[in-house]
Formats: structure tokens, C-alpha cells, sequence
């Protein structure tokens, strides 16, 4: 009506957003001590390098508000369709070196700090990390929305504020782990913008009614869901992110029944307990399986989620039918697996749709990612509590159920062995409700993370699903290459852009194969194996500091980081790092010069619960004692065990890899991520053909080069060798081997409280990760690396081709595929001028 007055209050606005937001040195200072002076309330004639960063972290995030506000401005003007990533995890890492050099201001910030006295990495050293997910799941969320957001995907991510992350591991003398509560949020989170008016009523317990033309959940308790949002800066875009992560507090109404009573006290106690649902994010073990607060969580969080989904989709005025065409809701693992009923129940008894209507308009909506096919992984809640803590979606349960069966039994008229794998319920005492079937059956698509993992999830966990034509895809995982490359290895990021004389690699890892054409080029090689070495230096630094232990740099760097499990074979590694020290004593001093020197890194956490990860974790500080105080050995072995593993911490020892290891039992790992980023910075993968292990060879090797140094049985074998082991059929005979589990045995490492149970899983009958089957394999793999490494000019190819070739595991390249083949939407870039300014 009134353009014109609007088109000038628009311009003024702009024009005053731009003044406050100059990207020039000046204005960036007066940004960072202006935070400083209001709004942290301290004196701008003295501040810290914490006071620095928080200060600087919320000049960074008024830029991100910005372009964040448009984009989703930009997004509904647009009508797109959003993806919804469902994740109870989401392992961000730092923020503020992610969004400087996202945002592409990294320089201009580095200056301005600099001027006024502070070191850009000291005070990006101050940053805690966000510690909300346990390891490679929650990981992958994260790389996750660095891409989305980069690639201009519309899509959130949805998911827990925890208060209380995964734990804080300190190792003590003995080298036990201890767990120290990470209460993460005790200096604030500049990063997050706390929306007290986006709220939304959760309930608990209650009973259901009818009400003549359906049904109603009623009564129990309610709590309040309250959004927390940070900013995701994409690559050199524009676009800016949310993610939406929910915080229980009490519901606003008090109980009228304790009120009336005079139970003042008693009503708010009740209502306090209400935050306990997001305090504290759970391990990935099995021994806290059907915990109440858990599957609370779970409710939680996909409940708000939903509602908020709805909400925004009825902005505009339209059939619930039409949700489908708006929003594809992503579950990553069972986790969230409840929200498909919840939005059943959320359509028919909130929104009136019939059955029919509602089931065809879930099942468009969702899809879900399978992380794992080990069975004692697999969720499972029993009906009891499923009936007391969410009675209505109990009831919508056995009715989806009772419908799918059906349509089984019709056509597999007595197969009653085909109804009982593919039915949700499993039967038995208790009853179970299994949510992978459910996450089938309610969803359009599921897939693997990686070739082999999704050819399993196919054939072995939902072989009756698949053979009834559910859509079963692979995705194979992929890594950010902004923070594992470009902030994690400035000196290799270098390398790249100049030898291929761009950076756009940074967002087309493809780009990279232009190092391909170099490789013989002696310059390349020689700045290849000095960044390497100054990664070495920079990683051997962190190591005297924090663990004691002088390493050189020299040495040949041997790295295992991820969750302590079984399956994993950690104990496998330290196997053959007991044998590798054996086989040095028995040296001569002549024999042991030729040797190439080692430093064999560990690092990851063990579940609290997990007692013999706990054991693993005692092993190999038991065997570090003993090796690394050897004067014999000096610095041709060295066994290190970082403690508190964590994103930050990868960032600086993934870059200084030689080899790193990733050696699960085949068929065990679904993907594995890690082994991505080692290979993108510069070393070589000495693995097992599992997960994506496998796809990286096929990447990096042509021509019959060897750049994986693969070891060990094949999948389809491995059920044969753990039955032959058990039965005495195959004993495993290996001299190093023997002597090594005699030396646990005889407590060399440690005391019996952790060499017998040690020694007690390596046992034929007890080996069911098949660590002793693989041993001699392993340790043929491990002489092939030595013997590599000798040819420094040859290793440093390899090293060099293997980076050029990694652009599939970029995971733009993964999001990309996602977009496509399962959630249909659309690259939408900002484009400048183009929302309109309504009035307030
Ligand atoms: C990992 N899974 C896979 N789970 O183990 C790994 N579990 O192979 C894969 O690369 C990665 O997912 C990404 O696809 C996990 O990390 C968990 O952390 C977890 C957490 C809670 C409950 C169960």
C-alpha cells in the first residue's frame, strides 16, 4: 500500500545493518570491545583471552543473525521444501574458527584481535567443545549440516541441548579411566540463542479416551520444550542454518490436585524433575537399554520437532495431505524412530485426517539411516513401558502393526517364521517393540552408510523387508573437508590450493585429483613431507604436554582413535605393539638401527558401563609404562594414550598420521568416518574390508598399487572362523601371539583384574571378535608398512595420490545423493533484494 515509505524504511535498515557489520579491521574492534564493555559487563581496559573469545564469538554470531534471519526469511517467502534432520546427536566441535573461516572473515578477525593485543589461536583455544554425541553418529550430523548449509539446502537440524555432554575421561596414574561430568554450558554458550517463545507442551503417562469420532490422550504430566537455536554457516554462501535444539523446563501450569492439597513444595519439586529429560546425553552401549528417561527423551525431542514442523507448515493454508511435498523428515538410527507415531497421532487426533489419509502421508515423509547391524544394538522398548509412558502411541503401534501383518499374512498364508521377523512386536516375556521394524515400515527409504554395511542391512538385518520391495539404498558417509582439511591442516590446505591453483576444493573435494598430476614433481613432494612433519611437531607438542611422554617427530606416527569396543580391536593394535617390542629386544644393536621407529597413538573413550573397553583402556597404558621406560628401546617404540578424545583434539592428531588404523571385525563397521579424514590429510590406512575401508581402496588404489595395507578375513568368512574357533577345529598358532597373551597372563602390563579378563577373551572359544584369527595377518600387514616407509619418495606418493583421490567422501558429495535420491529438494542460494521487509 505504502511502497515507498516501505522501500525507504527497508534501505535504512539495510544501510544501518551494513554500518554495524563492516567486515573492516576498525569496526570489527569496536564490535569485540563493545561486547566486551555491555554485553559481558567487564572492563574494556582489561579483558582475558576467555573475555576475548566471548567477546569475539558473539561479534561472529550478530553476523550470523543476519544472514541466518534472511535465509529462513528467504526460505518461507520461497515455500520450499525442507529437510528435517532428526538426530540425537550432533557432535559440532568448535564453532568460532568454523564460522570465521565459513563466513570468510578469518583474516580480518585474526588482525583485528591481534591489534588490540590477543592471538587469534589462543583465544580460539579458550572455546569448550560442545560435547553432545558420542562418536561417529553424532559426528556425522554435524558434517552433515556443514554441508547442507553449504550447498544451500533448505534443512534444519533437530535435537537435544543436553546439559550434561558425553563425559570427560582423565586417566589416572595406572591408567584407569575415570568420568568426570562435562557439564559444558558453565561459562555460557555464546553460540546459542535461547527462544523462550518457541515452546511447545510435551506430555507424559495419562490414558486415552474416546471421543466418539476418535481417540484422545489426556491427563499425566506436561512438560515444556524450549528451543535453543544456533546459526550454521555454510561455505562462501550466504545461507546460514538453524539448529533447533530442544531444553525441558517445567510446563507452565502447576498441578491444581497438590495446590488444593496446600502441597506448595511438593508441586514444585514435581515440576523441577520435569528438566531432568535433557540433562544428560546417554552412551551408545546396550547396558542402559530400556531406560525410561531415555525413550522420554526420545519422545521429547521428536514431539516438539513435529509440532514446530507443523506449525510452520500451516503458515500457509493447505491440506495436512500435502506435507509430503514440503517436508522429508530424516531419522538418524531408531533414535527418533517414535516421531512417525506421533505424527500419526499428531494428524487423527489433533488434526482430524483418518487412518488411511495419515499412514499414506507418514510414510512419505519419513526415511531412515541404519548405523549399525550388530543385534545388541538394535532398539527395543518393552510394551509395558511403551503402554505406561506413551499409551496412545502404543495403541497407534499395534495398530500399524496389526495392518502390516495382515497384508503379509495375505500373502504368505502360514509362514508364521516370516510374520514373527517382520512383525514390530517381538513376542516373549516382556514383549518388545522393535523400532527398527517400525523405522521400516514407517518410512519410504532406508539406507546403509556405506556399500558392504547397506548390502548387510539388505541381506541380513531386513531381508524379508527388502524382498517385499521396501526401498533399501546405499549412502556411503562422507567428511566436511572445511573443518577436517581446511581448518584442521592449514599447511596441506595450502599445498593444494597452490599446486592446483585454486581453492575451490575447499567445496569440490573432486578438485583435489589436480595433485594427481604432480606427483612425481620433487618440489610437491618435499613440501608434502614438511607440512607432515610440522603436523608431527605440532602433535608431539600437545603429547609432552598433556600425557608426559617426549616423542620424536621423526618416527613413523601409528594413530587409533574412536570409541574403545570390542569389535573395534583395539586390543588387536596393542597385540601387536606387545610383539613389536618382543621381536626389538631380541635385537642386536645393528638390527634394531635398521628398524623404523614408531609412535603408536590411542585415543577414545569407553562407555562407563563397558567394563572390558575400561580393561582395553587399562591394557595398553599398562603396555605403555613398560615400553615407553625400556632404555633398550628408546625412541624406536613409544605407546601414547591421549586421554578426552574429542573433535578438537582430532583436529590436531589426524593431520599428523602416518598410518592410522581401522581393523573391526569384517562386516562389524558400518562405515567408519575417521578413516576418511586420515586419508584426506595425508597418510595411509592399514584396515580390514569393512565399512568404507573398502570404497576408499577402490578410490585411492589403480593400477595395483598398494596404498591400504589390508589385512584379515572377509565378511562372508567370518561366521565360518568364529564356529571353527569355538570348536577347537582351527587353534591359532603364532609364537609372537602366545608370548604375547603369556606375558598379560603373567601380569607384565597390569594386575589380574585386568590381565585375566584380557587374556580370558582371547581364549579359541571366547574370541568372538576373532582377534587371534587376524593376528598373523595383522602383523604381515604392519612388516608391509615398515618396509614402505623405508622409501620415503615412494610413501610420500602414495600419501599424495591418496588425497588427490578422495573427493567421493566429501560429504557434499553424500548430502548431495540424500537430496536427490531420498528427500527431493532443491538448492535454494539467497539471492540479495529479493524478501521483503514486512511491517513489525
Ligand atoms: C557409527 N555409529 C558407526 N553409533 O559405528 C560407524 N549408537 O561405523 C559409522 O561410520 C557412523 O556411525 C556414522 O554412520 C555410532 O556412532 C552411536 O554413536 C550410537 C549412539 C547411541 C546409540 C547407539
Amino acid at each position: 500500500v505504502n511502497s515507498e515509505a516501505d522501500a525507504k524504511r527497508s534501505n535504512l535498515l539495510a544501510s544501518l545493518m551494513s554500518q554495524y557489520l563492516a567486515r573492516d579491521v576498525p569496526a570489527i574492534q569496536r564490535q569485540i570491545v563493545g561486547h566486551v564493555e555491555y554485553t559481558l559487563a567487564r572492563t574494556r581496559y582489561n579483558f582475558d583471552d576467555f573475555g576475548a573469545y566471548q567477546a569475539t564469538a558473539l561479534s561472529v554470531r550478530d553476523r550470523l543473525i543476519e544472514s541466518w534471519n534472511d535465509t529462513q526469511q528467504f526460505f518461507t517467502e520461497r515455500d520450499v521444501k525442507r529437510v528435517y534432520y532428526l538426530s540425537l546427536e550432533f557432535l559440532m566441535g568448535r564453532y568460532l574458527t568454523n564460522a570465521l573461516m565459513n563466513v570468510g572473515i578469518n583474516t580480518q578477525f585474526a588482525e583485528a584481535l591481534q591489534g588490540i593485543g590477543y592471538d587469534m589461536e589462543r583465544v580460539a583455544d579458550q572455546e569448550r567443545d560442545p560435547g553432545l554425541g558420542n562418536g561417529g553418529l553424532g559426528r556425522l550430523a554435524a558434517c552433515f549440516m556443514d554441508s547442507l548449509a553449504t550447498l544451500n539446502y533448505p534443512a534444519w537440524g533437530y535435537g537435544i541441548r543436553y546439559k550434561y555432554g558425553m563425559f570427560f575421561q582423565k586417566l589416572d596414574p595406572e591408567g584407569h579411566q575415570l568420568e568426570m561430568p562435562d557439564y559444558w554450558l558453565t561459562h555460557g554458550n555464546p553460540w546459542e540463542i535461547e527462544r523462550l517463545d518457541v515452546t511447545y507442551p510435551i506430555r507424559f503417562y495419562g490414558h486415552v479416551e474416546s471421543t466418539g469420532e476418535g481417540f484422545k490422550w489426556v491427563g499425566g504430566e506436561v512438560v515444556r520444550a524450549v528451543a535453543y537455536d544456533s546459526p550454521i554457516p555454510g561455505y562462501d554462501t550466504y545461507n546460514t542454518l538453524n539448529l533447533r535444539l530442544w531444553s525441558a523446563q517445567p510446563a507452565k501450569e502447576f498441578d491444581l490436585g497438590s495446590f488444593s492439597r496446600g502441597d506448595y513444595y511438593g508441586a514444585v519439586a514435581t515440576k523441577e524433575e520435569s528438566e531432568k529429560i535433557s540433562s544428560v546425553l546417554y552412551p551408545n552401549d546396550s547396558t542402559d537399554g530400556g531406560k525410561e528417561l531415555r525413550l522420554k527423551q526420545q519422545f521429547f525431542f521428536v514431539s516438539a520437532t513435529l509440532q514446530d514442523a507443523l506449525r510452520r507448515f500451516l503458515k500457509h493454508d493447505r491440506p495436512l495431505t500435502e506435507l509430503p511435498t514440503k517436508v522429508a523428515v530424516q531419522l538418524n538410527d531408531t533414535h527418533p524412530t517414535i516421531g512417525i507415531v506421533e505424527l500419526m497421532r499428531l494428524l487423527m487426533d489433533v488434526h482430524g485426517l483418518g487412518w488411511t489419509a495419515s499412514w499414506e502421508t507418514v510414510r512419505k515423509v519419513f526415511s531412515y539411516t541404519n548405523h549399525t547391524v550388530l543385534p545388541e544394538a538394535l532398539e527395543k522398548w518393552s510394551v509395558g513401558l511403551m503402554e505406561k509412558l506413551l499409551p496412545r502411541h502404543m495403541q497407534i503401534i499395534f495398530e500399524i502393526n496389526r495392518r502390516h501383518l495382515a497384508t503379509i499374512a495375505s500373502k504368505y498364508p502360514g509362514d508364521g517364521g516370516k510374520l514373527q521377523r517382520m512383525s514390530i512386536i517381538e513376542d516373549g516375556y516382556p514383549k518388545m517393540v522393535r523400532m527398527a521394524n517400525l523405522a521400516v515400515v514407517g518410512s519410504h527409504t532406508v539406507n546403509g552408510v556405506a556399500a558392504i554395511h547397506s548390502g548387510l542391512v539388505a541381506t541380513r538385518l531386513f531381508p524379508d523387508f527388502a524382498a517385499e520391495g521396501y526401498r533399501i539404498v546405499n549412502m556411503t558417509n562422507g567428511v566436511t573437508p572445511r573443518r577436517w582439511v581446511q581448518q584442521a591442516n592449514p599447511a596441506l590446505s595450502d599445498i593444494i590450493s597452490r599446486w592446483i591453483e585454486t581453492d575451490e576444493w575447499v567445496s569440490n573435494f573432486e578438485l583435489a585429483r589436480g595433485l594427481e598430476s604432480y606427483v612425481n614433481n620433487a618440489d610437491l613432494q618435499r613440501e608434502f613431507t614438511d607440512a607432515k612433519k610440522a603436523n608431527k611437531e605440532r602433535l608431539a607438542a600437545v603429547i609432552k604436554s598433556t600425557c608426559g611422554i617426549e616423542v620424536s617427530a621423526d618416527a613413523l606416527f601409528d594413530i587409533q582413535i574412536k570409541r574403545i569396543h570390542e569389535y573395534k580391536r583395539q586390543l588387536l593394535n596393542i597385540l601387536g605393539v606387545i610383539a613389536r617390542y618382543n621381536s626389538l629386544k631380541r635385537m642386536s644393536p645393528e638390527e634394531r638401527a635398521k628398524q623404523v621407529p614408531r609412535v603408536v597413538i590411542f585415543g577414545g573413550k569407553a562407555a562407563a558401563a563397558y567394563t572390558q573397553a575400561k580393561h582395553i583402556i587399562r591394557l595398553i597404558n599398562g603396555v605403555g609404562k613398560v615400553v615407553n621406560n625400556d632404555a633398550d628401546i628408546g625412541d624406536l617404540l613409544k605407546v601414547v594414550y591421549m586421554a578426552n578424545y574429542c573433535v578438537s583434539l582430532a583436529e590436531v592428531i589426524i593431520p599428523a598420521n602416518d598410518i592410522s588404523e581401522h581393523i573391526s571385525t569384517a562386516g562389524m563397521e558400518a562405515s567408519g568416518t575417521s578413516n576418511m579424514k586420515f586419508v584426506m590429510n595425508g597418510g595411509l590406512i592399514i584396515g580390514t574390508m569393512d565399512g568404507a575401508n573398502i570404497e576408499i581402496r577402490e578410490e585411492t588404489e589403480k593400477d595395483g598399487e598398494e596404498h591400504m595395507f589390508v589385512f584379515g578375513l572377509l565378511t562372508p568368512d567370518v561366521d565360518g572362523a568364529r564356529e571353527a574357533l569355538k570348536f577347537g577345529e582351527q587353534k591359532v598358532q603364532d609364537g609372537r601371539l602366545e608370548e604375547a597373551i603369556s606375558q598379560i597372563s603373567a601380569n607384565k602390563f597390569c594386575g589380574p583384574e585386568t590381565s585375566g579378563p584380557i587374556a580370558s577373551a582371547l581364549q579359541p572359544y571366547n574370541d568372538y571378535y576373532l582377534v587371534t584369527r587376524d593376528f598373523a595377518s595383522y602383523m604381515d600387514a604392519q612388516d608391509r608398512v615398515d618396509a614402505s616407509y623405508k622409501d620415503q619418495t615412494e610413501w610420500v606418493k602414495k600419501c599424495i595420490l591418496s588425497v588427490a583421490r578422495m573427493g567421493k567422501f566429501s560429504s557434499d558429495r553424500t548430502i548431495r545423493e540424500y537430496a536427490e535420491k531420498i528427500w527431493d529438494i532443491e538448492q535454494t542460494p539467497f539471492t540479495p533484494g529479493s524478501i521483503s521487509y514486512k511491517d513489525p
